[in-house]
C-alpha cells in the first residue's frame, strides 16, 4: 500500500514538473586523465545522472578515480582536504556540503553512477569536476555548466 501511494506520488511530481534524468559518461584512464574536460546540463534536466567508466588496468590504489562537483571556488579547498582525508575516506572530506555531488573510487575496469538533482545547481553558475585521488585534480578536471 506504501509502495503504491509513492509510486502515485511519483507520477504525479513527474507529471506535472516533467522530470528529465539527463546522462553523461566521463571515462578515467591509467594516464590519469578524463576524457572530457567540458560537461553541459540543459536548463530542462532535472536530475543528472554520471556514470563514470575507469578503462584502465591500474588498481584503485594506484590509479583510482572518482568524479567529484563542487562550485569553481570550492573545488580546490575541497581536493586538498580530500588528500587530508586520506585513502579510508576515499579522499574526500566527509560530510562536507561543498560537494555537490561524488561518486565512489574506483580501479581499472569498473564502473560507478552518481545521481544528483539539478536544484543543487544555479543557472550560469560555476562549476568544476575533478577527481580527488591525491594529484590527480591538477589534471582531471572540466567545468560544468548548466543552463
Ligand atoms: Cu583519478
Amino acid at each position: 500500500m506504501l509502495m503504491l501511494s509513492m509510486m502515485l506520488a511519483l507520477g504525479a511530481m513527474s507529471a506535472a514538473a516533467s522530470a528529465k534524468t539527463c546522462n553523461v559518461e566521463v571515462e578515467g584512464t591509467d594516464a590519469m586523465k578524463f576524457n572530457t574536460s567540458q560537461i553541459a546540463i540543459a536548463a530542462d534536466c532535472t536530475e543528472v545522472e554520471v556514470t563514470l567508466k575507469h578503462v584502465g588496468k591500474l588498481p584503485v590504489t594506484a590509479m583510482g578515480h572518482n568524479w567529484v562537483l563542487t562550485a569553481t571556488p570550492d573545488f580546490q579547498p575541497v581536493a586538498s582536504a580530500g588528500a587530508s582525508a586520506g585513502p579510508s575516506a576515499a579522499y574526500l572530506p566527509k560530510d562536507d556540503n561543498r560537494v555537490i555531488a561524488h561518486t565512489k573510487l574506483i580501479g581499472g575496469g569498473e564502473t560507478t553512477t552518481v545521481r544528483f538533482a539539478t536544484s543543487k545547481l544555479k543557472k550560469g553558475g560555476d562549476y568544476t569536476f575533478f577527481c580527488s585521488f591525491p594529484g590527480h585534480w591538477a589534471v582531471m578536471k572540466g567545468k560544468l555548466t548548466f543552463g
